[in-house]
C-alpha cells in the first residue's frame, strides 16, 4: 500500500497542492482561496461537483468544490459578496502525512487591501485533513488586533449529485430556516427529507445533528461543529443559466450543504481564535 504524500500541482492553471490518502482517496486544494476542487474516495468517485464553466484567474470565485466565506456571508452586509478571501492567495502553513491520513493547512491574513474593505487585524487558517473515507475542513478565525471584530461566513461545500431531482438529505427535520429563495420567510421544516424540485437557498438555524445526503446506493454523512447553521442551495433551471460560470445543467449535478455562521455575527476578542469544522464521511 503507497503512504500517504502531498504534492504540488497546477490544476487548470493555477497552483495547488493534491493529497493522497490512504486507499487511492484523493482531493486537491487550490491556494487561491484555500479551496478544496476535489475528492475522490476509494471507490473512484469525485464527490464534488466543479464547473466546466469555472475561472481560474481570481476574478471572481471558482464556482465549486468549497469555497471560504468570510468575513461576510453572501450580501448580508457592505461588503463583496460571501467576502474576499475566495480570490486571494493563501500559503502553505503546514503538511504532515501519517499512515492514514493527509494534513495540509493554508493560510491568510489582513493586509492594505483587506484593511480598505474591513478595517480588522485577521488571520485565518484552513486545515484539510484526508483519510480513507473521510475529509474534515477546519477553518480557525484569529484575532491578533487590538478590538475585537464580527464575522459570518461558510464553508461552501459544493456536492456533487448525479441528478439533483433524485437525492434526499436528511437530518434537517424540525429547524426553521430563511428561505431566501421566498423573500426571506422564516419556515419550520416539517418533512423527514429534503429534496430538491426547484429553487432552494434556505438558512437552516441552530442544527446540531448531522446530515445525511442521499442517492440511490450512495451516500454522505455531513456534520458541523462550530458553525452553527446550515445552508442548502441549489439555483435550479432559471438562477442557474443567468450564472456566466455554470453551464446549462450545472444545476442538476450539484447541492451545497454548507457549514456556516449566517444568521448570527460570531464575535472574536482580541487574541481570541475560533474553529469551525465541517466533515465529510462516504457510508
Ligand atoms: O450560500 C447560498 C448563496 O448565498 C446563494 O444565495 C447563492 O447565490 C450562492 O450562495 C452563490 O453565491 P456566489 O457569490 O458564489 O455566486
Amino acid at each position: 500500500m503507497t503512504k500517504p504524500s502531498i504534492e504540488t500541482l497546477q490544476f487548470h492553471g493555477i497552483d495547488a497542492l493534491r493529497l493522497n490518502g490512504p486507499r487511492g482517496a484523493s482531493a486537491v486544494v487550490s491556494r487561491l482561496g484555500a479551496q478544496l476542487l476535489s475528492w475522490i474516495t476509494p471507490d473512484g468517485r469525485e464527490r464534488l461537483f466543479l464547473s466546466d464553466k469555472a475561472v481560474f484567474d481570481g476574478s471572481v470565485a471558482i464556482r465549486g468544490g468549497v469555497p471560504v466565506c468570510f468575513p461576510q456571508f453572501s450580501d448580508r452586509g457592505e461588503l463583496p459578496r460571501h467576502g474576499f478571501v475566495r480570490t486571494r492567495e493563501w500559503t502553505v502553513a503546514a503538511q504532515r502525512c501519517g499512515d492514514d491520513y493527509a494534513l495540509l493547512t493554508l493560510e491568510t491574513a489582513d493586509d492594505e487591501a483587506t484593511r480598505a474593505l474591513w478595517p480588522h487585524a485577521f488571520k485565518l487558517e484552513l486545515t484539510v485533513m484526508l483519510e480513507a473515507d473521510r475529509i474534515d475542513l477546519e477553518l480557525c478565525v484569529a484575532n491578533p488586533g487590538e478590538a475585537g471584530f464580527a464575522f459570518t461566513g461558510a464553508l461552501h461545500t459544493y456536492l456533487r449529485t448525479i441528478q439533483v431531482e433524485d437525492v434526499a438529505l436528511e437530518g434537517l427535520y424540525g429547524h426553521d430556516y430563511r428561505d431566501a429563495a421566498d423573500g426571506d420567510r422564516i419556515v419550520r421544516d416539517s418533512g423527514t427529507q429534503l429534496t430538491v424540485d426547484r429553487e432552494t437557498d434556505r438558512v437552516y438555524r441552530d442544527v446540531r445533528r448531522p446530515q445525511l445526503l442521499q442517492a440511490g446506493n450512495l451516500s454522505l454523512g455531513i456534520q458541523s461543529q462550530g458553525f452553527p447553521d446550515v445552508v442548502v442551495w441549489n439555483p435550479w433551471l432559471d438562477k442557474c443559466a443567468a450564472l456566466a460560470d455554470m453551464p446549462a445543467d450545472g444545476w442538476r449535478h450539484m447541492l451545497c450543504v454548507e457549514a456556516a455562521a449566517a444568521e448570527r455575527p460570531v464575535v472574536v476578542a482580541p487574541g481570541d481564535e475560533w474553529y469551525g469544522r465541517q466533515m465529510l464521511v462516504a457510508v
